[in-house]
C-alpha cells in the first residue's frame, strides 16, 4: 500500500479545521509536522500543538530550497475544490512529495491502494480491494467498500457511506452521511449534498439532493 509515510517530517498548506484534524492524525501516526504554509492566515497567533506558521505559498520554493521535502495539502473543502488541485500542481512543480496521513483509527483492508496526499480519517473503513486516488480525502467516520474507486481530490464527508463497487470520479464532494448505493457511477466534479441517497448514476458536473437525490447538472 502507498501511502504509509510514518517517521516523515511534513509541511501542511491551510491552518482551518481540516489542516488541525490532519494534524491531530499525523500526529497520532507518528507524522512529525515542521509547520503550516497558509496564503490568507496572519501568521501571528496561531499555534497548533505548539506549531506554527512558517510562511506563505511564495515561500515554497525558498522552503524547498532550505531542505523541506514532504507536504501535505490540509485545506479542505471551502466552496472551490479546485484549489486543492492547484496546491498539488504548485507543490509537486516545485519537487515536494505529497505525504498520506492515515489515522491509526482507519480499518483499512491490505489491498487497497491509496495514492499520494490521501487523508484518512478516524474511525473510516476502506474496504477489499478499493482504491483512493491523489489527494482524496476520506473523512472520519465515512465508509468505502470493496472494489470503490475514488477519484483524485474528491472528498468523501464524515459518516457518508460508499457501498461496494461504486465509481466515484475526480474533484467530487460527498456531503455528510449521504449514502452511494452499490455499483453506480457518479462523474468528475459532482457534488452530492448532506444526506442524499444516490440511486442512479450521475453524470459529470451535477448536483444531486435529496432521498433519492436528484440530480441537475451545475452552473459551471
Ligand atoms: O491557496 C491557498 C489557500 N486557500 C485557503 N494556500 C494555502 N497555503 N492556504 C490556503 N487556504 C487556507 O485554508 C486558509 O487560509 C485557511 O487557513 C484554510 C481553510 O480553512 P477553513 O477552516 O475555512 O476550511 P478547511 O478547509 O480547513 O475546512 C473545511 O473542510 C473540512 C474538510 C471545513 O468545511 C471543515 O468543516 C471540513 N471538515
Amino acid at each position: 500500500m502507498k501511502g504509509v509515510d510514518t517517521g516523515s517530517e511534513i509541511l501542511i498548506l491551510g491552518c482551518g479545521g481540516h489542516a488541525k484534524s490532519v494534524s491531530d492524525s499525523a500526529l497520532a501516526a507518528g507524522i512529525g509536522i515542521t509547520g503550516y504554509v497558509d496564503d490568507l492566515a496572519t501568521p501571528e497567533g496561531f499555534s497548533y500543538r505548539g506549531i506554527g506558521i512558517i510562511g506563505s505559498d511564495a515561500d515554497l520554493p525558498d522552503l524547498y530550497t532550505k531542505g523541506y521535502r514532504d507536504a501535505f495539502i490540509g485545506v479542505g473543502y471551502i466552496g472551490e475544490g479546485r484549489i486543492r488541485e492547484q496546491l498539488q500542481a504548485q507543490l509537486t512543480g516545485l519537487g515536494f512529495h505529497l505525504v498520506s496521513v492515515i489515522d491509526p483509527s482507519a480499518a483499512i483492508a491490505v489491498d487497497v491502494i491509496v495514492e499520494d496526499g490521501v487523508f484518512i480519517g478516524k474511525n473510516a473503513i476502506i474496504n477489499a480491494a478499493a482504491n483512493l486516488g491523489m489527494c482524496a480525502i476520506i473523512n472520519s467516520g465515512a465508509i468505502v467498500e470493496h472494489e470503490c474507486s475514488i477519484g483524485d481530490f474528491t472528498h468523501i464527508s464524515v459518516g457518508s457511506v460508499i457501498c461496494g463497487g461504486v465509481s466515484i470520479g475526480k474533484s467530487c464532494f460527498i456531503g455528510a452521511n449521504a449514502t452511494v448505493l452499490p455499483g453506480l457511477s457518479i462523474g468528475d466534479h459532482s457534488i452530492v449534498g448532506a444526506g442524499a441517497v444516490v440511486t442512479k448514476d450521475i453524470q459529470a458536473d451535477s448536483i444531486a439532493v435529496g432521498v433519492p437525490a436528484a440530480a441537475r447538472q451545475s452552473a459551471g
